[in-house]
């Protein structure tokens, strides 16, 4: 077996939000596979933390600071990556936020907000990506998607109505974009130890003996479990796979689960 298929020298991949959690991880997978790294992130003192993270890690990564949700940030900062780094071969639209609110409570500022950056933002990204990749006649788009793509919970109702929307998204890129040889996928991570879950996965935490139960695999996925799944969905090995939301999430979609006693 040839691992050329997963080879990723010579192409340049941007990641939103990779200056933590599973963009950093997603990002050191494809960096370790050949890709040279554009990191996006929007806090200064994180980003410096991270350039130099992925530095002793032996990675070649340049950092830009803009929001993603706004358009006119995205156009600027797209224009300067290509002319300062080159053309992205591969777009990770990793960038999110959570708010956990229930419906009836949640103001329409903070839903609009998820839905913002969590949806709007990966087509934005996408919209002026897409465009060189069409002129090069290849690209790759990774959209991360989410258990909440599929499935509801209490409290997450914006996040879960901008996952399910960013499948759908996804898929609809696939047709539009496929004939153009780019390949627009998603990845839907289950769960995963990362800052946006620490608060509910608190040893004692409801939520945590929840999940431990919930996941076949029987544990809070680690990072770089994405890698594989990330590598695989930027390199040539995938390049007739599109519109797939490919799930890494130890099994929780498989099954409906079991009671809370039950081994
Ligand atoms: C939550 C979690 C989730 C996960 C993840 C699941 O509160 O339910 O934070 O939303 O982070 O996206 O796939």
């Amino acid at each position: 077996m040839s691992l050329e298929l997963f080879d990723l020298k010579g192409k340049t991949a941007l990641i939103t939000g990779g200056t933590h959690g599973l963009g950093m991880s997603i990002a050191m997978g494809l960096g370790k596979a050949g890709a040279k790294l554009v990191i996006n992130g929007h806090t200064p003192s994180k980003m410096e933390e991270a350039l130099l993270i992925y530095q002793k890690a032996g990675l070649e990564a340049s950092g830009y600071l803009f929001d993603v949700s706004n358009e006119k940030e995205v156009i600027e900062s797209i224009a300067k990556i290509e002319n300062e780094v080159g053309y992205i071969d591969i777009l990770v639209n990793n960038a999110g936020i959570i708010k956990r609110v229930p419906l009836e409570e949640m103001s329409v500022e903070d839903f609009t907000q998820v839905i913002n950056i969590d949806l709007i933002a990966p087509f934005i990204m996408a919209k002026h990506v897409v465009k060189s990749m069409m002129d090069r006649g290849h690209g790759k788009i990774i959209n991360m998607c989410s258990m909440m793509s599929e499935l509801g919970r209490n409290t997450v109702g914006a996040y879960a109505a901008a996952k399910g929307g960013l499948k759908m998204l996804t898929q609809n890129m696939a047709t539009e974009w496929a004939k153009h040889n780019i390949q627009i996928n998603g990845i839907g991570p289950g769960y995963f130890a990362t800052s946006q879950t620490a608060p509910i996965r608190v040893d004692g935490h409801p939520f945590n003996d929840f999940i431990l139960n919930r996941t076949p695999a029987a544990k809070w996925g680690d990072p770089d479990d994405l890698q594989g799944a990330a590598i695989f969905l930027s390199s040539n090995a995938s390049n007739f796979v599109n519109g797939h939301i490919l799930y890494v999430d130890g099994g929780i979609l498989a099954t409906i689960g079991k009671p809370t006693n039950e081994t």
